[in-house]
């Protein structure tokens, strides 16, 4: 599990949108609201989707379901801490922007359901999703304005809780899972990347690096499959996926 230690700041000089003392981002500039209004929906958005997922879940591991509609309450309430966060902000969330962001996952997601593939399911949701939303929070933190701080810090020991959950279910079911894991991570891990750059450009406005974004996700998802069962090598060979899809 990665720390949660705070990432130096970014220098910055005067007219780039970040304060003089190069501490935080001026959070009332219009490039700042505009760049929210994507970054916001697409968190609003991907939190509304993994409480639908784990639901559904529910429904491929019915002994799992108490379980699974825990974690799904508390998706909904990083729904609305986030909503609050773009309020305060006095942002739109842009919506309709975020629904075609998550688009390649959620249908992947949607034809593993339909066919009972609960590893796939698995894999999308518990695994690359919350790795990803666990980068980028850690990532936000240091330079979100005071009131979002504190919210995604709650929001954030959360996600590491949903990936276990997928980690400790995929573990006890290694064997039998690898190979629609290997299979699952050659089909969504490219889709990924493709959602790292296109959030990229957003992200840098907040004062979010993509290097950071990355390499915070990487550590996450490969934490994650080590835990699972799989050797350095596998990881690899699963990691190059990306570069290669
Ligand atoms: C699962 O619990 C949540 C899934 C959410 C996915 C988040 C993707 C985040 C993209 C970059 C956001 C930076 C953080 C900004 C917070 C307002
Ligand atoms: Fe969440
Ligand atoms: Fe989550």
């Amino acid at each position: 599990m990665s720390s949660l230690e705070t990432k130096p700041l970014a220098v910055s000089s005067p007219g780039d949108g970040f304060s003089a003392d190069g501490e935080l981002p001026d959070f009332s500039t219009p490039a700042y609201k505009d760049a929210y209004s994507r970054i916001n929906a697409i968190v609003i958005e991907g939190e509304q989707e993994a409480h639908d997922n784990y639901v559904s879940l529910g429904t491929l591991l019915p002994d799992q379901a108490e379980e699974l509609a825990r974690l799904a309450r508390m998706e909904l309430k990083h729904m609305k801490g986030f909503i609050a966060c773009g309020n305060n902000l006095g942002v739109e969330a842009d919506m309709p922007f975020a629904q075609r962001f998550f688009t390649p996952l959620r249908e992947n997601f949607q034809t593993a359901l339909a066919s009972g593939k609960v590893v796939t399911c698995l894999l999308i949701q518990a695994l690359l999703i919350e790795a990803f939303a666990i980068s980028a929070y850690h990532i936000y933190i240091p330079v979100a304005d005071p009131f979002a701080r504190k919210i995604t810090e709650g929001v954030v020991k959360d996600e590491y809780t949903h990936l276990n959950y997928g980690q400790e279910w995929l573990k006890a079911n290694f064997q039998a899972s690898r190979d629609e894991l290997e299979q699952a991570n050659r089909e969504n891990l490219p889709h990924v990347r493709r959602m790292l750059e296109g959030v990229a450009g957003d992200a840098a406005e907040l004062g979010m690096a993509k290097e950071d974004l990355i390499e915070d996700f990487l550590i996450a998802y490969q934490e994650a499959l080590t835990e699972i069962g799989f050797n350095s090598r596998e990881i690899a060979r699963m990691a190059a996926a990306a570069l290669v899809g």
